[in-house]
């Protein structure tokens, strides 16, 4: 099988990001998972790590972001990337289980994440963080992050943080639970079949 891939090179006035993904790193014999990941966000780098790690794909990424100016531009402009490097890599949603569902808990927080690799792109999300950041990046950025992925890959996305106290618990269930969903969705069938009654996605 070759193994599913992507580079992304995305370049403007507010960010220059590079984004390398192998979706198949970690089910691939004699392959290893490389994990990457320099935002400048440290609590940013630690969710795309757990991201990475826990939906099993290798994932590089540099991003220069113009943080004088705050972390929003870097933020979003990463997931977009991400999301993008999912698509690439993915190319027609054919033979892949399409649906995913993930719950994951860290301590006395639970997430539950469910993705549709539909080309309808689609995102809500209930986290209710109540801290203004986490480290370097800001609440409000997170359920931005999940949108913004969800967006460039143009599939649907449900992300709920159910229960915690912690706010950094609740952000990193949170990620973890897409990891899961992720892998669960990306997984691939053995068949060629498009995983749609309409015979495209
Ligand atoms: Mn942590």
């Amino acid at each position: 099988m070759v193994e599913r891939t992507a580079s992304i090179e995305r370049k403007t006035n507010e960010t220059e990001i590079s984004v390398t993904v192998n979706l198949d790193s970690s089910t691939t014999p004699n392959a290893s998972q490389v994990i990457e990941i320099s935002t400048g966000i440290g609590f940013l780098d630690h969710m795309y790590t757990a991201l990475a790690k826990h939906s099993g794909i290798s994932l590089t990424m540099k991003c220069k972001g113009d943080l004088w100016i705050d972390d929003h531009h870097t933020a979003e402009d990463s997931a977009i990337a991400l999301g993008a490097a999912f698509k690439q890599a993915l190319g027609e949603v054919r033979g892949i289980q399409r649906y995913g569902t993930g719950f994951a808990p860290l301590d006395e927080a639970l997430s539950r994440a469910v993705i549709d690799i539909c080309s309808r792109p689609f995102c809500r999300t209930d986290l209710q963080l109540k801290r203004e950041k986490i480290g370097d990046l800001s609440t409000e950025m997170i359920p931005h992050i999940f949108y913004s992925f969800a967006v460039a890959w143009g599939v649907t996305l449900h992300v709920d943080v159910l229960h915690g106290e912690n706010d950094h618990h609740r952000s990193e269930s949170a990620f973890k639970a897409l990891a899961l969903a992720i892998r669960q969705a990306i997984t691939r069938t053995g068949s060629n079949d498009v995983p749609s009654t309409k015979g495209v996605l």
